[in-house]
């Protein structure tokens, strides 16, 4: 048992992929994350499976796909499926596991197999619980205080940060974390899983890494012709929830708002990595680090999630094994097709750990890889669906029966649609069948024999909700208790 390694799981709420000094991108500023790289193999054809929070979460939590655990959509009062938890899984052989952040399960205090986890639930406590940053912000005297800067949890106002700066949420959650490390059972290996809010909006940055990108040159959001022409139902309702016209200064500076959160992150990461350096861990600690989903954040005029483009479906993916462990290679780039559902046989793995049988997800350490990654989105008119084999990425709108077809390696940023091209039938054809063997519920009806058939898309008014979905008050005294079936803030 002694040396089992320890095991760091950390992750970050709606980051996308391309969000890496790492990856090449020009502007965003993640040293921290660009070091690990380093030390590690970084996964840049990574995905989301099903690009929202609660369905993305519960894959990571028992390495599923949706269809195993049962939410391709956004269920916020369903209960955790009767599967094994990855956190369940390294308490039975032995470690200690527990978790700071969020979570964004129901009943919120489920531990879903962990030891304990002090929870950060970015103000739900209408949903039952008051969660453990709640507490601490009471315990400092501003109780109810944390959305005073008025800005909403589904939207691109930005400001700075309202409070003291160890009272941000990025900063607690990574305080606790490290308490969470320093406090462990000497005598038994550890998982720790950190789960941060952010860069998910509310935009509220420290002003202090607002003022770092001052001066940086932005990139503009990507574009293309297909997006201005017809679209499918899921992403005129996407522009119907977010129909702000920004012009091209303003959506630099939400995009500044964006990366400052972002780069408080890769900051505060350094203290974990610190405190097990310090309590002389770091050389045997396993280190994985992703997003649950990624965010437009304008591309195609698209916003947020719910959609396979890459903003939306790529994540980051980095994996650092303990130092001398040749199962994963340093300062490497594995393009291997990889997803959420990998995180924990991956994990189980290296911690010497079965994997248990209700797993579908694959180790992205050793020979096993998969051909293709299968993604689904929503049940109704808002249903998409993704194919990919690694280069190519079929994407799939029921409603209408829509199809898009983009080569990743010519094309990463997306901008030409090869569905029906001569030359590339062969490749749709073959992308086409991996959704007629992943269908189930509601979409065998969309299937006719290895045909894609669809159902007519209806044009419809959207009013969307008014546009203040995610938009919360003052939580002292607290909210009223809401029915937690009903989903607020999503695009519909
Ligand atoms: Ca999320």
């Amino acid at each position: 048992m002694k040396n089992q390694p320890n095991v760091l799981f950390v992750m970050m709420d709606q980051w996308p992929g391309k969000l890496l000094r790492a990856a090449g991108h020009p502007a965003i500023l993640t040293p921290t994350l660009d070091h690990l790289a380093r030390l590690g193999t970084r996964f840049p054809r990574a995905y989301s499976e099903c690009p929202i929070c609660i369905p993305a979460r519960r894959t990571v939590m028992t390495g599923t796909s949706p269809q195993t655990h049962g939410d391709r959509e956004f269920k916020p009062a369903q209960e955790m499926p009767a599967l094994p938890s990855v956190a369940q899984c390294f308490r039975d052989g032995g470690y200690q596991a527990y978790a700071v952040g969020k979570m964004h399960v129901y009943p919120q205090r489920d531990r879903i197999g962990f030891d304990d986890i002090l929870l950060a639930e970015e103000g739900r406590p209408q949903l039952g619980a008051v969660d453990d940053y709640d507490m601490y912000l009471a315990e400092q005297g501003v109780a109810g205080t944390q959305f005073l800067h008025g800005m909403n949890n589904n939207d691109y106002l930005f400001r700075p940060w309202h409070l003291p700066e160890q009272m941000h949420v990025t900063n607690w959650t990574t305080r606790e974390a490290a308490r969470m490390i320093k406090r462990r059972d000497p005598r038994r290996p550890a998982f720790w899983h950190v789960s941060y809010t952010h860069p998910h909006p509310p935009l509220v940055p420290l002003a202090a890494y607002m003022d770092m990108y001052e001066l940086a040159h932005v990139d503009l959001p990507q574009k293309a012709q297909w997006a201005d022409g017809a679209l499918p139902a899921a992403l005129q309702a996407t522009r119907a929830h977010w129909p702000t016209q920004f012009r091209d200064h303003e959506l630099q500076a939400i995009r500044r708002a964006f990366y400052a959160l972002c780069t408080h992150i890769d900051h505060q990461l350094r203290v974990l990595i610190g405190t097990l350096r310090e309590e002389q861990l770091l050389d045997n600690t396993v280190i994985l680090i992703c997003s649950d989903h990624g965010d437009m954040l304008g591309d195609f005029g698209l916003w947020a999630k719910r959609v396979f483009y890459e903003g939306s479906a790529q994540i980051p993916m980095l994996l650092v094994g303990t130092a001398g462990d040749p199962r994963v290679a340093a300062n490497h780039v594995d393009h291997r097709l990889v997803g959420l559902q990998d995180v924990m046989p991956t994990l189980l793995s290296l911690a010497g750990l079965p994997v248990p049988s209700t797993v579908d997800g694959i180790p992205m350490v050793g020979e096993q890889q998969r051909q293709t990654l299968y993604g689904e989105c929503k049940e109704n008119e808002l249903a998409t669906r993704m194919a990919h084999d690694g280069r190519h990425k079929l994407i799939w709108y029921p409603a209408g029966n829509h199809l898009q077809l983009f080569d990743l390696q010519e094309d990463p940023a997306e901008t030409v649609n090869l569905a029906g091209v001569a030359g590339y039938r062969d490749i749709q054809q073959r992308l086409e069948q991996v959704f007629v063997e992943n269908a189930w519920g509601i979409d065998r009806e969309w299937i006719a024999g290895d045909r894609l058939v669809g159902f007519p898309a209806e044009s419809k008014v959207r009013k969307g909700d008014r546009h203040f979905g995610g938009q919360r008050g003052m939580h002292y005294p607290l909210p009223p208790l809401d029915d937690p079936t009903r989903t607020v803030g999503s695009p519909g």
